[in-house]
């Protein structure tokens, strides 16, 4: 009879079903890497790209034209922040009291939404930009934060990029939503750090890029200030966590040599991302910071500074993971290893298939597949 350890001795996380914690979220995630060999007669998503024009006179976030709101946009030549013609938060919304009962509570929720276009061409993307002009959209999110932190506690950047994911325009863009509360997602990674500090004397994600660096299963891409991994714990196929290696608690406190070293890494690692399946890979990322507003006068020590890339690509340009029956109703799951993701985004070239030209010479087979 297999003894537990004989049991051990076989396991390989490519074959064998098992569970992974995410230390930031206090959950766990299925691995089942097995299930990648099952057929796929699903959904299989349209490919809408490359028919962008650079400059399209209908479309409200290019230079010169009018949004939605009948304001007309600068003929701007690099960034461009605009108040959301159609916010979720405003910052003078009544308060609506704590509700009257345990199963029927509100909360007031106040704030601004803005919108950051990142360049004046609609047809590109931030892995085609140079990388001045990647510094430069680097440079407003800190300033951002500086601004709209010194209010709210929370200030949320977010880039949806894709239809896939939820992005209602093709012009190079992202989103910028400052509450007056701090949302669920920071709230539970700001309580897992602030207890693995405490339990552990570590900073939880000063330490894992120091731990991911040295074992070097997951490093998609790095340099000398920041590391990008698929986390051991990450739920989308292709899922990254972008990490500097210093302690640095919000994006204003990178040093002009860190942003230099952010704008690199991010052109690296979306470069790779397109070069996958060689499309415009759709993703949702954002950034997570410690909180603002009020916390800027407590200690923050626990936090570190990271983004989330989350796209939804599985297989191909055409099919994506769905997180849905299991996943929505009892937890998430995955269908390929975190370190079979890492070594394929690592193995791909860092010039962009648009730029180099691979295309033409016939290496775009995999498109659609
Ligand atoms: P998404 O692509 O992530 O949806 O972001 C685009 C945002 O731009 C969206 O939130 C705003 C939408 O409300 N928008 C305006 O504020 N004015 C417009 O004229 C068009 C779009």
């Amino acid at each position: 009879m297999a003894t537990a350890a004989d049991n051990q001795n076989n396991f390989d996380p490519g074959e064998h079903q098992h569970m992974r914690y995410n230390p930031l979220r206090g959950s766990w995630v299925l691995v089942s890497a097995h299930r990648m060999r099952r057929p796929w007669k699903g959904q299989v998503e349209k490919q809408s790209e490359d028919e962008v024009p650079r400059h399209d006179p209908t479309n409200p976030l290019c230079p010169g034209n009018q949004r939605a709101n009948g304001e007309v946009n600068p003929e701007y030549d690099s960034t461009f922040l605009f108040d959301n013609d159609f916010p979720a938060l405003q910052p003078d919304s009544p308060d609506p009291g704590a509700g009257n009962h345990a199963l029927f509570q509100t909360k007031a929720a106040r704030g601004v939404c803005k919108v950051m276009c990142f360049h004046p061409w609609s047809d590109i993307t931030l892995p085609l930009m140079e990388l001045s002009d990647i510094r430069k959209v680097i440079d407003k999110w800190a300033e951002l934060i500086e601004e709209l932190g010194g209010t709210y506690p929370w200030v949320q950047i977010f880039e949806n990029k894709g239809a896939m994911m939820g992005c209602s325009n093709p012009h190079p863009h992202c989103q910028v939503w400052a509450s007056s509360f701090l949302p669920n997602e920071p709230s539970l990674s700001a309580r897992f750090q602030r207890e693995y500090l405490k339990e552990h004397g570590e900073v939880m994600l000063v330490q894992y890029a120091k731990m991911e660096a040295e074992r070097q299963e997951r490093v998609v891409v790095e340099n000398d200030d920041w590391i990008v991994v698929v986390p051991y714990w990450a739920t989308w196929p292709f899922q990254t966590l972008l990490l500097p290696r210093r302690h640095v608690l919000r994006l204003p406190d990178l040093s002009a040599r860190e942003r230099e070293g952010l704008a690199s890494i991010m052109k690296r690692l979306l470069t790779k991302y397109d070069n996958l399946f060689e499309i415009s890979f759709p993703y949702s990322m954002g950034w997570h910071g410690a909180p603002t507003g009020a916390f800027l006068q407590e200690d923050m020590g626990h936090w570190q500074l990271h983004a989330h890339y989350y796209p939804p690509l599985l297989r191909s340009a055409a099919v994506r993971k769905f997180m849905v029956g299991y996943e929505m109703l009892a937890l998430e799951q995955r269908d390929l290893t975190p370190e079979q993701a890492a070594q394929r985004l690592r193995s791909l070239p860092e010039d962009h298939y648009k730029a180099s030209g691979r295309r033409e010479e016939g290496m775009c087979g995999r498109k659609g597949e």
